[in-house]
């Protein structure tokens, strides 16, 4: 059994970000950290350490324009030098002025058409790139009741969102990704789960849910999302972080390891799904980070993100679901718990140190990195203005 396990977790895929790697922060202060990459290729290099390090994220997404170039075929290339690919692309729909009241639902034709064919523009870098999923985000929403028409707005939604679904090259996804609140305060057009579900399944085939750990309100059981989302065969993606109040983006795991054992508890029973329309969509999820370093250093957070995502699915394949089908048929209901409970408080350090001997990487990633020097040389290499948003 605990072979199996290795062997799944050998092959756990974790996308880091580029804007994971560079100064961003709150609407009060950005921070910069020494070392911080100045262009898309040094956030690519901090990307291909990360991987050396773990072994297990092989990609990295772009934001465009973030991490705009000229040439992105010249791009993946130099990625694929450094051990890496290019991950998903997320389009930005909220930095131009342009869309100071809404981008694709904007009610002027002009900007609903800018917004798209940004959005076209990106799909063309996912095809210089190799990127299989275009991840979309709109900060699309109103402040204030009676600003804007709900039922026009997701009209306009819809059929940006067709039009760009249609222009994906083969093979491609698009995950579409909800959040409740901010920059808008008053409605966001996809504002949760089934906002985003129900528009997909108007999209087509091609469209799925990307769920961001952050954009929920506090208490809500992310995990049942989680469920019912495979249950659709439709949960696409996720963006990664923890949080203690709104979106916060701190790194994984450092609020709410349980929250991320119990999503990863309901992942991997719908890999293990016999039903192929649940368990072969589970099986293709994008595992993406979607973190902010506010103060922290940048590779060390992203080291975190990346072993605390590596704990929760060695933890989720060591409950019993054999034995929790059975105690939850007879009812017993302390029992299930206690399953969960056994797996959770498990320490699985030394399974992961299995996964990493046998991935070639070392045993502690982060003391690792803090051995190498790799800081200290981006410390003294790395003058002149680091990026940021
Ligand atoms: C929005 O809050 C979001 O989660 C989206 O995924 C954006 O792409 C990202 O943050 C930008 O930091
Ligand atoms: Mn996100």
């Amino acid at each position: 059994m605990s072979d199996e396990i290795v062997e799944r977790l050998s092959r756990q895929h974790i996308e880091t970000q580029s804007w994971g790697y560079v100064s961003t922060g709150t609407r009060f202060k950005v921070f910069n950290t020494p070392g911080t990459p100045r262009d898309v290729r040094e956030k690519i290099d901090d990307a291909a350490l990360v991987h050396r390090l773990t072994g297990v994220a092989p990609t990295v997404a772009l934001h465009i324009p973030w991490d705009r170039v000229d040439d992105y075929g010249a791009l993946a290339e130099y990625a694929t030098a450094q051990g890496v690919r290019i991950g998903s692309i997320s389009p930005n729909l909220f930095q131009d002025d342009a869309y100071r009241l809404g981008s694709l639902t904007n009610t002027r034709p002009e900007v609903r058409k800018q917004a798209l064919d940004h959005v076209l523009e990106c799909i063309e870098v996912m095809r210089a790139t190799g990127s299989d999923r275009l991840s979309m985000w709109l900060a699309d929403g109103t402040n204030y009741p009676g600003q804007g028409n709900f039922r026009q707005r997701r009209r306009y939604l819809e059929d940006g969102l067709r039009q760009a679904c249609e222009a994906l090259p083969d093979g491609a996804e698009m995950i579409l990704e909800y959040k409740f609140f901010e920059p808008a305060f008053y409605h966001t057009d996809i504002a949760d789960w089934g906002q985003s579900l129900t528009l997909c399944e108007a999209i087509g085939e091609k469209a799925k849910v990307l769920v961001d750990i952050g954009h929920h309100a506090q208490g809500v059981n992310i995990e049942h999302i989680v469920a019912t989302l495979l249950d659709r065969g439709r949960l696409g993606g996720f963006d990664l972080n923890s949080k203690k109040y709104g979106d916060d983006d701190l790194f994984v795991g450092a609020i709410n390891p349980q929250e991320t054992f119990l999503i990863a508890l309901e992942l991997v029973s719908g890999e293990d799904d016999p039903d192929p329309r649940i368990s072969g969509p589970a099986k293709s999820i994008l595992y993406k980070i979607d973190q902010c370093a506010m103060i922290e250093d940048k590779i060390p957070a992203m080291l975190r993100s990346v072993t605390a995502m590596q704990t929760a699915f060695a933890k989720a394949l060591l409950v019993d679901r054999a034995a929790l089908e059975e105690r939850r048929a007879e009812g017993d209901v302390v029992g299930c718990n206690e399953l969960l409970n056994d797996a959770f408080e498990t320490d699985v350090r030394p399974l992961l140190a299995r996964v990493r001997e046998r991935l070639g990487v070392p045993a502690d990633p982060l003391a690792a990195y803090r051995a190498s020097g790799e800081q200290e040389r981006r410390n003294a290499e790395r003058i002149g203005t680091p990026a940021g948003w």
